[in-house]
């Protein structure tokens, strides 16, 4: 606690300032009644437009800056009221530390303005490893060349210390953004250059990559079917050109219907002849799969084709270099216009638990990435299905977003849920939290396509199958007696163990030792 108690009293003795406010105690019977919200809740508006977004209360101390302390249910009521005041005001509260001095109790408070995720790409990288992922990202971020021996992938290549917007510890993740211009950071592992971007942009763009040499597969599922991804980025180094691994993760990122922006990188290496030797192979992979290649050659040409390119249709390739900073402006001018995907913020509400927490004081926290409608604190919603199919029926009891509590929230929201009625082990990853009562399936029926496989596939092969954060083993019966890498075919599907949630249409991965594949549910049914 010396610790604390020694920043405390740095706060104590600065005073209030820019972005710091002091309150010895909040009622809701003195502070939120009348003109004294209002003029409180105006006063909270004014501190954080000041402060760039941030602002922290100190409560339990007087105005002169005095730590007197307060009772621990003074303590609860006072951040109640801010809970309530930054609500007015479009805020939210996103941060307590509690320190007790004397026996008295005082509170320091975080309070920021709301992120819309609507403004927020989330773009995932892909391809061979060593092709440049890491630095062409770390250099979009920074606005740094690269030295051509990982000066910038650097930013990258390091396990994020904390873990964010429930992204796996295998992926690291970085963000940059525009107002009317690019905000780049020059340190982009500094959480403080990152507030400053994510507060001062009206345009975000976040990038997930793999971390060092995590099998891009392993680590990416997570990203793709995990936190939704709006866009895939294809990184192909032009003295290389495309691989299997190329071509694997292209056919991954298309099938799971991401629209893809193709890098050609690391043009710097190679002559003209070279370069095009690697195009044409990237035209020839994009048509096989049935999209239109594009060459982009200019931060103008951007505007004609972004739609297309956000409906899936058309995949631009563009020729870039980290080392000479070539065709970064024209990544920029393509990432600003991109718009964040729909999502189906009308239907229902349904979510894909990705992970289940145990917190103190708060019990089991689901997380996961809200698929469709919006759900509210008080909501009644079933959990499952468990082993023998049932569902709960449970209470949420508090959302969480970026670390902060809100009301509600809607499709395309990362948020964590907390849930009543349900013990901890009766929450799984794989299950839906969902306002209709969901389907428990065993067994389905799908079109699929070998990606990889050394032999051949046929009845009785099991691999793991990823669909939504559900990863499980199967059993596949094909319709024809063999498929081969490069073939698609039907094929019933069984979960060997239990059952799922999933419908028609769901998009899903499939693997086993080398062998890959992807496919799409027609039909469900046991
Ligand atoms: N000359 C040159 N080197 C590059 C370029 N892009 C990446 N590199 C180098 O290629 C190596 C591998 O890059 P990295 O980003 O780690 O690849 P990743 O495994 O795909 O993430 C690093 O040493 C980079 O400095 C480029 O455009 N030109
Ligand atoms: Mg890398």
């Amino acid at each position: 606690m010396v610790s604390g108690f020694e920043k405390l009293t740095a706060i104590a003795d600065s005073g209030e300032g820019v972005g710091l406010e002091f309150k010895e105690f909040l009622t809701r019977e003195t502070h939120l009644k009348g003109e004294r919200r209002q003029t409180l809740a105006c006063q909270m508006k004014y501190t954080l437009l000041q402060a760039d977004g941030k602002a922290q209360y100190v409560v339990g101390i007087t105005d002169s800056g005095y730590l007197k302390g307060i009772s621990k249910p003074q303590l609860n009521e006072s951040v109640n009221v801010l809970h309530t005041l930054a609500r007015d005001v479009g805020a939210c509260v996103c941060g307590l530390e509690e320190y007790v001095v004397k026996g008295g109790h005082i509170g320091l408070v975080t309070i920021t303005n709301k992120l819309s995720e609507k403004d927020h790409i989330l773009v995932g990288t892909a391809g061979h490893v060593d092709h440049g992922k890491s630095t062409l990202v770390g250099t979009i971020v920074s606005g740094m060349p690269d030295d051509g021996s990982g000066k910038t992938r650097l930013f990258l290549d390091v396990k994020p210390h904390e873990i964010e917007r429930g992204l796996s510890a295998d992926l690291s993740y970085v963000v940059y953004g525009f107002n009317e211009r690019v905000i780049r950071l020059k340190n982009p592992l500094s959480k403080k250059e990152r507030a400053y971007v994510v507060q001062n942009s009206g345009k975000l763009v976040s990038f997930v990559d793999t971390v060092g040499h995590e099998p891009w597969l392993r680590t990416t599922i997570r990203g793709i079917v995990g936190p939704k991804l709006d866009y895939g980025l294809l990184v192909v180094s032009a003295d290389d050109g495309v691989t299997h691994v190329t071509r694997e993760h292209l056919g991954i990122l298309l099938a799971m219907d991401l629209p893809t922006i193709v890098a050609l990188t690391k043009i710097d290496r190679v002559g003209e002849p070279t370069m095009q030797e690697a195009e044409s192979q990237i035209r020839r992979i994009l048509r096989i799969v049935g999209r239109l290649p594009y060459k982009l050659k200019s931060v103008e040409g951007v505007k004609k084709i972004s739609g297309k390119v956000a409906q899936g249709l058309l995949v631009p390739i563009v020729r870039t270099s980290p080392v000479t900073m070539e065709g970064i402006e024209i990544l920029d001018e393509l990432f600003k216009r991109l718009p964040k995907r729909n999502v189906g913020e009308h239907g229902d509400f349904e979510i894909y638990i990705d992970r289940v927490y145990q917190i103190t004081g708060v019990g089991s926290v689901a997380s996961g990435t809200i698929k469709s409608g919006t759900v509210a604190v008080g909501d009644a919603l079933y959990l499952g299905p468990a082993k023998d199919g049932a569902f709960l029926t449970v209470r949420i009891q508090s959302i969480e977003m970026h670390h902060c509590r809100v009301e509600k929230a809607s499709a395309g929201d990362i948020v964590g849920l907390a849930i009543k009625g349900a013990k901890p082990h009766d929450i799984e990853r794989g299950m839906v939290l969902a306002r209709n009562k969901p389907d428990a399936v065993r067994e389905f029926v799908s079109e699929v396509y070998i990606l990889h496989h050394p032999t051949r596939i046929g009845r009785g092969y099991e691999p793991v199958i990823h669909i939504e954060t559900i990863s499980e083993s199967v059993t596949f019966d094909p319709e024809r007696e063999f498929m081969m890498a490069g073939e698609s075919g039907i094929a019933r599907i069984r979960f060997k163990y239990r059952p799922y949630h999933v419908y028609r249409g769901q998009k899903f991965i499939f693997r086993e030792g080398k062998s890959k594949g992807v496919g799409t549910i027609l039909s469900v049914g046991n």
